[in-house]
C-alpha cells in the first residue's frame, strides 16, 4: 500500500455506512477485555489471542468471532468505551458522518435490557471528546462544548436485528428504535449468520393429530422446526417511517435475494452472490450497495478483488458506497477501503473524491444534514487541490 496515497484518502472528508459497532473494536481493547477475563478464569486468555489474531477466516468462523467478541464486550461499561473509542477512531480518519449500527443486546444474568444496552451505547457518544458530535436528528443534541473549534461529525445509529432472533425480539428492537429517533436512531439493520433465519413466514410443522378418548395427540411429523421471521418487524418498522438496509446476498440465496428487492429496501450491504436475474432487479431498482471490498475478500464470499462487482456497479453508475463493515475484525479502515478501490479498479483521485462526496445521497438523514456535508466537500476540494 502506497503510504502518500493512503494519507491522501485519509484526508479526504468521507461518509461511513455500513459499520458494525463489535466488528469495528480496536484489537488491543479486545487483548485488554481478554486479559482481564482471562485472569478472572471465564476465558483461556491464549486461545482468544488465537482467534483474534487470525487473519482470513470464513464467513462461518466470523459469526464464531463474533460470539466470542460479545462474551468481551457486553455489559454496560464495555459498551459505553467500546462505542466513544470507534467514533473516535472514524473521526481520526476524517469520516464526517458515521451510522454506526449495532444490535440491542437483552442479558437478563447482568441486568441488561436492549435499552439500557442502547442507553450504554449513547452514554459512549455523549462521552466523545476528538470531535463535536451532531447525532440529533433535529439537529438539537450535540455534545459542542461553549466556543469549540474541534472538528464536527454527525452520527447517526441503525438498530440490527440479528438473523437469530425470534419475531418478538426484532420488533422489541424496531419499538426501541421508534423510541430512540430523538436520539439519532434513524433506522433498522438485518444482518447476522445469512444462513440462520427465514425471510418468509410459514407453518412447517407437518402435524398428525389424533383424536381418541378425551385428548388430542400432536407428533411432530418430519421433525422440521418451526423458525420465527423477521418480515413483520421490517414491514412494521417501513410502515412508521424508519429507514431499512438489509444484509443481502452474502450466500447465493436468490429466492431470498428476489424477495428482499422487492420489499424494496432503502439500502442493501454487500450483494455478493446475484443471479443475473437479481441483478438485473437490483440495478433497475437502483436500491443503492454497500460495499465493503475487504470484507467480502477475507470471508471468501468473493474469491478475488479484481472480479469483485464494485467494477460492475461503478461502470452502471449504480448507486453505491464504500464501507468497512468491521473495521477491528477485518484490520481495515475507511480509508484504506478507498486505497484499495483506487490501487484495485485504476481510480484516480477525482474519481475518489467524486465517490466520497457522492455517498450523501445516500444517507439516512434529511436535507440540512446533506447541504451541510456538500459544504465540507466544498471546502475540502479547495485545499486538496
Ligand atoms: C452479517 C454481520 C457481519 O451488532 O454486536 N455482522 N452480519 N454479515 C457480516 N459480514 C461479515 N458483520 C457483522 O456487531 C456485531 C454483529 O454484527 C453483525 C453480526 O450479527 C454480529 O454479531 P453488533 O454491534
Amino acid at each position: 500500500m502506497n503510504r502518500e496515497e493512503l494519507e491522501w484518502c485519509v484526508s479526504v472528508p468521507k461518509v461511513e455506512l455500513h459499520a458494525h459497532l463489535n466488528g469495528s473494536v480496536r484489537n488491543s481493547t479486545l487483548f485488554e477485555l481478554a486479559r482481564v477475563l482471562g485472569d478472572k478464569g471465564v476465558i483461556v486468555f491464549s486461545d482468544v489471542e488465537n482467534v483474534i489474531m487470525k487473519d482470513d477466516r470464513t464467513l462461518h468462523e466470523v459469526f464464531k468471532l463474533f460470539d466470542l467478541i460479545h462474551i468481551l464486550t457486553t455489559d454496560h461499561s464495555t459498551v459505553t468505551r467500546i462505542t466513544k473509542e470507534v467514533i473516535e477512531d472514524f473521526a481520526a480518519e476524517n469520516v464526517v458522518y458515521l451510522e454506526l449500527r449495532t444490535t440491542p443486546k437483552r442479558n437478563d444474568s447482568i441486568g441488561m435490557s436492549k435499552r439500557s444496552y442502547m442507553d450504554a451505547v449513547m452514554e459512549g457518544l455523549r462521552a466523545v471528546s476528538s470531535v463535536d458530535v451532531d447525532y440529533s436528528p433535529a439537529g438539537l443534541k450535540t455534545n459542542t462544548f461553549n466556543g469549540s473549534t474541534r472538528k464536527k461529525m454527525y452520527v447517526r445509529f441503525l438498530l440490527s436485528i440479528d438473523r437469530r432472533e425470534s419475531t418478538e425480539a426484532a420488533m422489541e428492537t424496531v419499538k426501541l428504535a421508534l423510541e430512540m429517533r430523538d436520539l439519532g436512531v434513524v433506522g433498522i439493520d438485518l444482518s447476522g449468520n445469512p444462513i440462520v433465519g427465514n425471510w418468509y413466514s410459514y407453518f412447517p410443522y407437518l402435524f398428525m393429530c389424533f383424536e381418541g378418548y378425551n385428548s388430542i395427540i400432536i407428533l411432530n411429523f418430519l421433525g422440521i422446526r418451526h423458525r420465527s421471521t423477521f418480515l413483520p418487524a421490517l414491514k412494521f418498522a417501513k410502515e412508521k417511517g424508519l429507514y431499512i438496509t438489509l444484509h443481502c446476498g452474502e450466500v447465493p440465496n436468490q429466492e431470498e435475494i428476489k424477495a428482499m428487492i422487492d420489499f424494496f429496501p432503502h439500502r442493501i450491504g454487500h450483494a455478493c452472490c446475484f443471479d443475473e436475474e437479481n441483478w438485473r432487479k437490483l440495478k433497475s431498482a437502483k436500491i443503492p450497495v454497500e460495499i465493503c471490498l475487504t470484507s467480502n475478500i477475507r470471508t471468501e464470499t468473493i474469491s478475488s478483488i479484481d472480479i469483485h462487482h464494485f467494477v460492475d456497479l461503478y461502470k452502471a453508475k449504480h448507486p453505491l458506497v464504500l464501507c468497512t463493515d468491521d473495521s477491528g475484525v477485518f484490520s481495515t479502515s475507511l480509508s484504506r477501503e478507498y486505497n484499495l478501490a483506487s490501487s484495485s479498479f485504476g481510480l484516480g483521485k477525482t474519481e475518489m473524491f467524486q465517490l466520497a462526496e457522492i455517498a450523501i445521497n445516500f444517507i439516512f438523514a434529511d436535507d440540512g444534514v446533506k447541504a451541510d456535508l456538500r459544504a465540507t466537500f466544498k471546502e475540502a476540494v479547495k485545499k486538496l487541490n
